[in-house]
């Protein structure tokens, strides 16, 4: 049974690169049908790389029947005759294609076929203006994902497909109409490379991003970020395709800010992260499956002025993802990064990135346009010496209001289980919202117990934030499609008191 060998023993060295098997299997390839299936209405989950991802690393559990389904879900659009359940291109459609140094772009060339582009080419240099501008597009988000001196990332793996007469000197970039599956786009690895972890793929973005099925005046502002962010994707299959599905999304939508700062267009999914502060960071079904992309502030933490550890350390964790124990297990991944450049671990960064959202609207914690962020969500208030007693998740926070009044100091106690890593801040914040001056005091308990901080008068605070974190991460084993935490559902107290 391939499914009993997913219940992973403690000894994770021996576990191999994440398939599952089974029943989770199954379920990976009907997600990644149900993905690719048209369902009308608004665009809803951003991209169907995820659902693609599980479903490449699932195919060693699928019974034969299921693995052609796969495989074909998996294919290229111009991989034709592969393709039975119509992904493709539609069968004898004209197809052609241009390219540039690093990318291959193909579409349909036919004016009536719903996959094609616009073919208007008003240039005239035999390639619709469409496709021009996404090449442009490709090449200025490889200049700052990949070329030194900006992300940095390690250039795609080359691939076997594409166009010319080396097709892996190139990444290939596939137009389709997917206005009508409701995506942006995706990045999809190519099947048939069995465990490896670092794998090709190639991405397929849509024919127009028209207004009506996307709504942005602009078309090219959507196709801008979306490709900044499958291009992302490719790159990560380069480092560890068996990664966590939440690492895959909250890098994807960070690296989007580094190539169109202007754009923005990854603020929307913050309030999807700022509604769920009580859902773990890790988790792919929370706000709707959108928490993940909203984790993307995680990351700005890190490599912002509130972390400290430059753009480095979200590469470095993607480099370490294959080595460390347990191997693709992202937060031991963050762990190895943030120590590698010279931190204290991901339990005591954690704490501090959750203080910090409490007031990030103002500034602090050195979060990219962060006066467009909504406010982290607050659930009840901390009165006076009542003891408040709540249970939160791996990775998960509570922020509750505090009364800001009086001089005399007032003082919170919290108490974690003995041995679960966690932490505890005061935020307090003077005048307005955007610009006021922000005191925290942190603490961190890494080994869990009791702690406590404390706020020196009060009263001059226009709002003051008790903020708890469960800043443990580890976990015991892997199950299905996710890993199995230690510490879910841990019980905490919170008291404050005036001194
Ligand atoms: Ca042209
Ligand atoms: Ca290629
Ligand atoms: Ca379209
Ligand atoms: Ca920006």
């Amino acid at each position: 049974m391939v499914a009993s060998l997913l219940i992973a023993a403690p000894a994770f060295a021996q576990q191999p690169p994440g398939p599952p098997g089974g029943e989770a299997a199954s379920e990976a390839l009907a997600t990644a049908a149900a993905t690719l299936t048209p369902q009308g209405g608004p665009v809803q989950v951003p991209d169907a790389t995820l659902a693609m991802n599980a479903l490449a690393a699932a195919m060693p559990g699928l019974e034969a029947g299921e693995r052609k389904r796969a495989r074909s879900l998996l294919a290229r659009p111009t991989d034709g005759a592969a393709d039975p359940f119509g992904h493709g291109y539609p069968s004898g459609a004209p197809v052609a294609y241009a390219e540039s140094p690093h990318f291959c772009v193909f579409w349909v060339d036919e004016p009536q076929n719903k996959d094609a582009p616009n073919l208007a080419d008003a240039d005239a240099d035999g390639v619709p203006d469409y496709a021009d501008a996404i090449l442009e597009i490709a090449e200025f988000s490889y200049s700052v994902e990949v070329a030194p001196g900006a992300l940095g990332w390690r250039a795609p793996k080359p691939d076997t497909k594409g166009c010319g007469a080396d097709p892996s000197a190139r990444a290939d970039i596939y137009l389709k109409q997917l206005g009508d599956l409701g995506l942006f786009g995706y990045e999809s690895v190519d099947p048939g490379q069995g465990l490896e972890r670092r794998k090709y793929g190639y991405m397929v973005i849509d024919n127009d991003y028209a207004r009506s099925e996307y709504g942005y005046p602009d078309p090219l502002e959507p196709a801008r970020v979306t490709f900044a962010h499958e291009f992302n994707h490719l790159l990560q299959q380069n480092y560890d395709s068996y990664q966590d599905l939440w690492m895959f999304e909250a890098t994807a939508t960070w690296s989007e800010e580094f190539v169109y700062p202007a754009i923005n267009d990854y603020v929307r999914y913050i309030r999807a992260f700022a509604s769920s502060p009580g859902a773990p960071i890790t988790d792919r079904e929370a706000a709707g499956g959108l928490k993940i992309y909203g984790a993307n502030v995680w990351n700005h933490w890190l490599s912002g002025s509130g972390g400290g550890y430059g753009v480095e350390a979200v590469r470095r964790a993607w480099e370490v993802s294959p080595t460390v124990e347990p191997p693709d297990f992202a937060i031991s991944a963050y762990e190895r990064a943030i120590r590698n450049r010279g931190g204290k671990g991901f339990g005591r960064e954690f704490v501090d990135f959750a203080a910090a959202t409490a007031e990030w609207r103002t500034g602090f914690g050195g979060f990219p346009d962060a006066s467009l962020y909504p406010d982290m969500k607050r659930k009840g208030a901390l009165r006076e010496a009542r003891t408040k007693r709540f249970r939160l998740d791996h990775t998960a926070m509570r922020l509750l209001d505090v009364r800001a009044r009086g001089k005399r100091p007032i003082k919170l106690t919290v108490r974690a289980p003995d041995g679960t890593r966690a932490g505890l801040a005061l935020v307090g914040r003077r005048r307005d919202r955007a610009g006021g001056r922000v005191t925290g005091k942190r603490e961190y308990l890494g080994r869990g117990g009791k702690g406590s901080v404390s706020l020196d008068s009060p009263g001059r605070f226009k709002r003051i934030t008790a903020v708890i974190a469960n800043a443990d991460g580890r976990v015991k084993g892997f199950a299905g499609t996710d890993w199995i935490y230690r510490k879910d559902g841990q019980k905490f107290s919170a008291r404050l008191r005036r001194r």
